[in-house]
């Protein structure tokens, strides 16, 4: 549940410590799951999109810092969870976090391959509801302009990614166990788009929060066993090619009828305006 990545995040070191004591590859209770529950690894190159949100300060250098993922849609724009930008999660107002960074083309936290990148500004989606859980997008500008190639476009409204049944896969450095075992490599599960109905009916006003097909994507497995948990969050859920959610909620990790939600991310580019910039593949999105 989003609340207990919030509380666990605000004890990084036994995280950290957590994540060293308990190996990746040890056998897991099948309730477990975590991608990521039920995932393999992958490298970031074959997802150069996904991005690590950093913060050293806050959470430990052991990790490269990571506490969210995000995803680059465009050179020096990150679309993340507003939910990893709270003060809940982050201790402070983002714009008082001095080293908030994304880190790109690093598979395993524990190495210093890629770049990380400075934060120069956070724009949190007014709209976001922290009780419900819609509208859960912020969109990070960068300092300096991400390596060319690692952009991912947006599914628009309308896209068949978004239909029921498509095939998706969801990136993250999260908890790969569903207890905590934060994962050091970029790990990856193959999920569905689920019906709308599949979330309301899991989530019609639970204390994790109430499903808005609006604002929100339902992805999982019918009978449990792969999906995002805490630590993916913010990271992107994608099908066709496109980016068609962000990790935001759910009860627990791979639990059979309760599927993950994600941020809808036809509905923040709908927000944000860029509706225009997606049809013009030349001019990607810059900020707000
Ligand atoms: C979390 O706490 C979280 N199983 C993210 C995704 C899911 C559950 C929890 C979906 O960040």
């Amino acid at each position: 549940m989003r609340r207990a990545l919030v509380r666990a995040l605000s004890r990084p070191l036994i995280l950290a410590a957590a994540a060293v004591a308990i190996p990746l590859g040890s056998a897991a209770p099948a309730a477990s799951d975590g991608v990521v529950v039920g995932g393999f690894p992958v490298d970031v190159s074959e997802s150069p999109w996904t991005v690590a949100l950093s913060s050293r300060d806050r959470f430990g250098g052991m990790r490269s810092g990571q506490f969210c993922g995000g995803v680059a849609v465009g050179p020096s724009t990150v679309l993340t969870a507003a939910h990893c930008m709270s003060e809940d999660v982050l201790g402070a107002p983002p714009g008082q976090l001095a080293d908030l960074k994304v880190v790109a083309g690093r598979t395993d936290l524990y190495r210093d391959t890629g770049q990380e990148v400075s934060v120069r500004s956070v724009w949190v989606n007014p709209g976001y509801d922290s009780v419900g859980n819609a509208g859960d997008f912020a969109v990070l500008t960068l300092a300096q302009p991400l390596p060319a190639g690692t952009v991912i476009g947006m599914a628009a409204e309308g896209d068949p990614a978004y239909e029921a049944g498509t095939d998706a896969v969801v990136y993250g450095w999260g908890d790969s166990t569903g207890f905590g075992a934060y994962s050091h490599s970029l790990r990856a599960a193959r999920v569905h788009v689920l019906s709308d109905a599949s979330c309301e009916r899991a989530y019609p006003g639970t204390s994790g929060g109430t499903y808005d097909a609006r604002s929100m994507v339902c992805a999982g497995e019918v009978r449990g066993g792969r999906d995002a948990c805490q630590g993916d969050s913010g990271g992107p859920l994608v099908a066709q090619g496109r980016v068609i959610g962000l990790v935001s909620w759910g009860s627990g990790c791979g639990r059979p009828g309760s599927p993950g939600v994600y941020t809808r991310v036809s509905d923040a580019v709908k927000t944000l305006g860029w509706t225009r910039a997606l049809r013009d593949p030349t001019r990607p999105p810059e900020g707000v």
